[in-house]
């Protein structure tokens, strides 16, 4: 009988409408992570997409892709969370779907995580061998956002949002537990938990390379960010739901 062999490396991926790219995406993504390990899986959450995101992944037949959909939107904490269900990997990594962020960077992640005998590496655009290129006012709203979370919970990483991490599986399960966060600040939630637990995060450096989609950050996302993290300043203070 054909032995199962647990995954080095599970990639969960939220998407919420990237069917245009989709595809091309996936495929590079495979691609690179093949120069790091072969022995993967990639979990694809649709997330309540309204374009053709679900239609598009039938074009993917890589047999270590798993494609998982749901109807209604409900945010890329949401989507990390459902899709990390089904992870069976020793490692987890979250990365987005718009290849914003050069995934090849994984390797080097692993690297760090040996060197640092680390629990969780986080790619960093701060780190100062990150190469970035990126919007000027997005740049000014992480750099802002990041001065509110020093100031709120003294939490010294110099970036918490980007959309490429890696975690042991244990430590990702042990905190997912506590992460209730469903659209953006689920990274800090994460981030906080892990810190509280006294789980090593490592900063790494990445190169990304911003390909303007218009999908991201509006108004409504900094709001709802802005009202999240208050809301894990409350539990963290008031509820000490984090203890
Ligand atoms: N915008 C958005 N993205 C989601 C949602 N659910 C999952 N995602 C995925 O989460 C990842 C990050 O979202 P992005 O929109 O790229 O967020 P961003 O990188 O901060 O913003 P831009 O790249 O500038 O649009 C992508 O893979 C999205 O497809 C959602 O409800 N809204
Ligand atoms: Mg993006």
């Amino acid at each position: 009988m054909q032995k199962i062999e647990t995954p080095d490396l599970s990639i969960i991926i939220p998407a919420y409408n990237e069917g245009k790219e989709l595809v091309k995406n996936i495929s590079s993504i495979i691609e690179s992570i093949d120069k790091v390990t072969n022995n993967f899986e990639l979990i694809i959450v649709d997330d309540g997409s309204t374009d053709n995101t679900k239609e598009e992944s039938k074009k993917l037949n890589d047999k270590r892709i798993k494609f998982l959909s749901y109807e209604i939107n409900k945010g890329k904490g949401a989507a990390l969370k459902y899709g990390f269900e089904y992870a069976k990997g020793k490692y987890v990594s979250f990365m987005d779907a718009d290849l914003d962020i050069n995934p090849s960077s994984l390797k080097n992640f692993f690297h760090y995580m040996d060197f640092y005998d680390a629990d969780i590496i986080i790619g960093s655009k701060r780190h100062p061998e990150s190469k970035v290129h990126y919007p000027w006012f997005r740049r000014f709203l992480s750099w802002g956002y990041q001065v509110l979370i020093f100031l709120l919970f003294k939490l010294n990483i110099r970036d918490t949002q980007s959309g490429l991490k890696l975690l042991k599986y244990d430590v990702a399960k042990d905190l997912m537990k506590k992460v209730t966060v469903k659209k953006y600040a689920f990274d800090l939630e994460l981030l906080i938990n892990a810190k509280k637990k006294g789980y090593r995060v490592v900063e790494a450096p990445i190169v990304l390379e911003y390909k303007f989609s218009g999908t991201g950050i509006n108004l409504k996302a900094v709001k709802g960010i802005f009202i999240d993290t208050l809301g894990i300043a409350y539990r963290n203070y008031v509820l000490r739901y984090y203890d």
